[in-house]
């Protein structure tokens, strides 16, 4: 039998409103943010690496649906400012903790936590808190249980927290419940932005960062954190992106050790990087590197502005 439709009930069922707004991941630096909000919206957006202070910038990654749109920010992990570029990794956390309508605040098992410290950033935020306890993929569950206690008996006095949920980021564990409960929690709005983006930061961002994530994988001690990257040409054909890049240290004795004996450390990065953008277009990539000194870089205002560390 064919089905019809009552005009009267689908006129007179209450559509589902449409709720949109800002899901803001903080926390201290390695916790897994980024790990975090990839998995929530199950793309590969922000690089991760198992050094502290991977990420820079607030990345802005996008789930969309008929009736949704959740707007994640990853950001940089919270810490003492000791250079100019921190100073505005940190206003970057700043207004992610101003313009949000959801704070994610994760935390994990290794996380020495100053609870005082980050109910006194936290007390003046109005969205509702969940606070996330990351990597218990790696513990049991009498440890997962006493570092829920800590966190109520602690930051729980001093900030209102709607719950305290232990995740796993990298295996997905609890993702969807986190899930729920924010859509539980979005506001009603329209949505923000078109329901075809995924992200608020153009392809030569991510083309940058995969090269940073490169150098963070296969450089120790300062490298990784003297190291700025910068596309200065992206041009894409039909078949193929070719792109170009300056990787950008402070001293000439840190070229040295990026490019490697006969360029053959500065080519894994290039190798690796490059596959990883062939991935994300799903299109073929040449990728030339060139590493430029530029002396103190991390303390200079302008060029911090020039490479977007602005507001
Ligand atoms: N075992 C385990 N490791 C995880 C989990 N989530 C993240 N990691 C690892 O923790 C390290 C840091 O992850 P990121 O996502 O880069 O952490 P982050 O908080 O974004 O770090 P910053 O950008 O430096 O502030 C990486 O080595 C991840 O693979 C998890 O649920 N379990
Ligand atoms: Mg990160």
């Amino acid at each position: 039998m064919a089905t019809t439709t009552n005009p009267i009930t689908e006129q007179n069922s209450p559509a589902t409103p449409h709720k949109a707004g800002f899901v803001n991941i903080i926390g201290k630096p390695n916790v897994g943010k980024s790990t975090l909000m990839n998995a929530m919206i199950g793309e590969r957006l922000s690089i991760i690496s198992s050094k502290a202070q991977t990420t820079r910038h607030r990345i802005m990654g996008m789930l969309n649906g008929d009736n949704f749109q959740i707007i994640y920010s990853d950001t940089p992990g919270i810490m003492e400012p000791a250079y100019e570029l921190h100073k505005a990794m940190m206003n970057f956390v700043d207004t992610s903790l101003e313009d949000a309508d959801i704070v994610l605040l994760v935390t994990d098992l290794f996380d020495e936590p100053n609870a005082a410290e980050l109910a006194k950033k936290l007390k003046k935020v109005q969205a509702p808190i969940f606070l996330l306890i990351n990597k218990i993929d790696l513990t049991s569950q009498e440890k997962v249980n006493e570092k829920m206690l800590f966190w109520q008996e602690n930051l729980g006095k001093e900030v209102t927290i709607k719950e305290i949920i232990p995740v796993s980021a990298l295996q997905n564990f609890n993702i969807t419940r986190i899930f729920d409960l924010i859509l539980e929690y979005l506001p009603e709005n329209p949505a923000y932005y078109s329901k075809e983006d995924f992200t608020d930061k153009p392809e030569r961002f991510f083309v940058a960062e995969m090269v940073r994530e490169q150098i963070f994988a296969n450089y120790t001690k300062e490298i990784p954190y003297c190291c700025e990257v910068v596309v200065t040409d992206f041009k894409e054909d039909e078949n193929i992106i070719r792109i170009r890049c300056e990787i950008l240290v402070e001293r000439a004795s840190q070229k040295g050790i990026l490019i490697g004996q006969k360029g053959e450390k500065l080519k894994k990065v290039g190798t690796v990087a490059r596959k990883n953008m062939e991935n994300f277009f799903n299109k073929k990539v040449f990728l030339e590197q060139h590493v430029k000194v530029e002396p103190d870089w991390r303390n200079k205002r302008n060029l911090l502005e020039k490479f977007g560390y602005a507001g």
